[in-house]
């Protein structure tokens, strides 16, 4: 399979991350997408190709276009108030007992759209999230003009995205916005299987009303695991997307066998739905070496995660998300696209 990658992402590069209450030096940083390009380069997996430009229409089909403006002018707006020695971060949210109108301050914009604190916005980070989701969009062309399955190495991550919310190192939902350009070119069922340790809340918001794309999720209990607010198994979506939304919360320690269990079970819903396609959100935070998680799955399992996604015989989209743990980060990705391969 073909690998898709752009050096655009380095735009993004936080100059810290609030962690425990402190700015410490940040998890998502370039290095992540360094080595796993250079994992896949050691591989014999195949070419890598840089994306082509797709626009903000199909973002359009999955954000909210105030959103995706308000990311466009973010920067900007703050070094009106600003200075450029800090990062734009949001500090107040409307949350219970609040109301939800969209302030002027950039301060409280910021607020407006987002969920969390640990995902800065600066100078490049509108560029770098645009080359991203291009990099999801040029793996659908390759879905679309023919190819088994295709490796979308984005950086920044998308799947806490929602549909006008940026969160989690995430700012527009690159395996979202793929999953609907693959429907919007002619595919009429896609399915969606997220594998990051975090609950994929802004895939689940996206398509939560919607019967065509089947989003399955696994991941850290949100009892005790961030996103905290979502990923419960009783969330099931809502309208025509009863039952086309499937949570597998897990428990902290989790190893490979109970893992597998539940992908086995998500992958049972994903053949019943018989999907043209399906998207793999495709985090290895899950490593048990992972410094931000809390499973215990080893280098050695991530080929058979890869062997039972082929075992599926659809067409797939393999969407870069998260993974933090550098030594490891390149083989265990590479381990999941050549079990792939092999199977
Ligand atoms: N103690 C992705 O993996 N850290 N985002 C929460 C709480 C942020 C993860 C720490 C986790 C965001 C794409
Ligand atoms: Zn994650």
């Amino acid at each position: 399979m073909q690998t898709v990658y752009t050096e655009a992402h380095r735009l993004h590069h936080a100059r810290g991350e609030l962690i425990d209450g402190a700015l410490r030096p940040p998890f998502e940083k370039p290095e992540r997408a360094d080595l796993v390009l250079a994992a896949v380069r050691a591989t014999a997996l195949g070419d890598v190709l840089a994306p082509t430009a797709h626009g903000i229409e199909p973002l359009t089909r999955v954000h909210d276009e105030r959103f995706l403006a308000f990311l466009q002018e973010a920067w900007a707006l703050w070094l009106e108030e600003h200075t450029d020695e800090t990062d734009a971060l949001p500090l107040a949210w409307p949350v219970r007992r609040m109301g939800q109108r969209e302030p002027q301050a950039i301060d409280g914009r910021l607020s407006y759209f987002s969920f969390d604190a640990f995902s800065p916005i600066m100078f490049g980070t509108a560029e770098a999230v645009l080359a991203s989701a291009d990099v999801a969009l040029t793996g659908v062309d390759l879905l679309l003009a023919g190819d088994r399955a295709a490796f979308c190495l984005c950086r920044p991550p998308g799947h806490h995205a929602a549909l006008d919310l940026y969160g989690g190192y995430c700012f527009v939902n690159n395996a979202s916005a793929a999953a609907q350009a693959l429907l919007d070119h002619g595919m009429v069922r896609v399915a969606v299987v997220d594998v990051d340790y975090h609950h994929g809340n802004g895939t689940q918001d996206i398509f939560w009303e919607r019967g065509d794309v089947l989003v399955t999720n696994l991941h850290g209990d949100p009892r005790q695991e961030y996103p905290f607010f979502t990923g419960y198994a009783d969330e099931r979506g809502a309208g025509a997307g009863v039952d086309a939304n499937r949570n597998y919360p897990l428990p902290m320690g989790t190893r490979a066998p109970a893992w597998f269990t539940a992908l086995d079970d998500a992958l049972g819903h994903v053949r019943a739905f018989t999907p043209d396609a399906v998207v793999v959100s495709l985090g290895v935070d899950t490593y048990k070496d992972d410094p931000i998680s809390c499973f215990e799955l080893e280098t050695s399992d991530y080929p058979v995660l890869g062997a039972r996604l082929a075992d599926l015989g659809v067409p797939t989209l393999f969407v870069m998300e998260g993974g933090y743990a550098v030594e490891a980060i390149g083989t265990n990705v590479a381990g999941v696209l050549t079990g792939f391969e092999g199977a």
